[in-house]
C-alpha cells in the first residue's frame, strides 16, 4: 500500500494573492479561478486523471520529468509508447499510466528552444497545452496536471514558457468543460513565476 501518492482533494484551489498583483490580460471569472492549481512537487504522485509528460519524439523515455514517469510506470509504459509511431513536436498522444496512481499519461513534446524563442517556439509550444487539454476532453477526462513543459532540457525561457502556459489554459477553460488544472512545478523559482503571474491571466473577480 502505498502511502506518498497525493490525492486530488489535498491539493488546494490557487488562492488569488489579493491586492499587490500581475495588471489583468483577461477578464475575471471565479469559476474558472477555482479550476487552477499550483503544486510544487513530483508529478507522479499526482492522483489524478492524466499527466502531461514532457517527452521527446521516440516516445521511448529520457531525462527530467520523462524518465521519472517512466521509472514510476514500469516498463508496461514504454512498451505501449513503443507502438505509437513518436510524436511530433506540439503533438499530444495518450496511453495508461501503470504503476502511477494517475489513470493516464498524456505524453506531448515541446519545442527545443535552447534559450532563444521565436513565434515558431511559441506556437509549438501553444499547441502542447492545447492538445494535452484537447486528448483529456476527448477521453472525457476532467482533470490534468501539467509539468513547465520544454523549460529543462530543452532550453525554453520559463519566464517566457508560463506565459503561453497560463494563456493557452485560460483560452481552453473559457470554451470547454475541466475540472481542475493543475500546474504542477518544480522549481522554487517556477513556482514564484506561476504565482506572480496567474492574476494576469485569472484575475480577482
Ligand atoms: N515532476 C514534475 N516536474 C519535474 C520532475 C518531476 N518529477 N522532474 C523534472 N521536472 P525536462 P523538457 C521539471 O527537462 O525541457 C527529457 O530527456 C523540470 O524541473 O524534464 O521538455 C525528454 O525525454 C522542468 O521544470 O523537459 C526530452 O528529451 C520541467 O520538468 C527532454 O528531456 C521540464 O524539464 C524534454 O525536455
Amino acid at each position: 500500500y502505498r502511502t506518498d501518492y497525493i490525492p486530488l482533494d489535498q491539493i488546494p484551489v490557487w488562492k488569488h494573492p489579493g491586492a499587490a498583483s500581475a495588471e489583468p490580460i483577461y477578464k475575471a471569472n471565479d469559476e474558472l479561478n477555482r479550476k487552477i492549481s499550483v503544486f510544487r512537487g513530483d508529478i507522479t504522485k499526482l492522483e489524478i486523471d492524466a499527466i502531461a509528460n514532457a517527452a521527446n519524439k521516440t516516445l521511448l523515455g529520457g531525462g527530467g520529468v520523462d524518465g521519472a514517469i517512466h521509472r514510476g510506470a514500469g516498463p508496461l509504459l514504454k512498451r505501449e509508447c513503443s507502438t505509437l509511431g513518436g510524436c511530433e513536436t506540439g503533438e499530444a498522444k495518450i496511453t495508461g499510466a501503470y504503476g502511477l496512481p494517475a489513470k493516464y499519461v498524456i505524453h506531448t513534446v515541446g519545442p527545443i528552444a535552447h534559450g532563444s524563442v521565436g513565434e515558431g517556439e511559441r506556437r509549438a509550444l501553444r499547441e502542447c497545452y492545447y492538445n494535452c487539454l484537447h486528448t483529456a476532453t476527448k477521453n472525457r477526462l476532467r482533470t490534468v496536471a501539467f509539468p513547465c513543459i520544454s523549460t529543462g532540457v530543452y532550453g525554453y525561457p520559463p519566464e517566457q514558457a508560463v506565459e503561453v502556459a497560463l494563456k493557452t489554459v485560460r483560452e481552453y477553460l473559457e470554451e470547454h468543460h475541466m475540472d481542475r488544472v493543475i500546474f504542477c512545478v518544480f522549481l522554487k523559482a517556477d513556482e514564484e513565476l506561476y504565482r506572480n503571474r496567474l492574476p494576469a491571466y485569472f484575475p480577482q473577480g
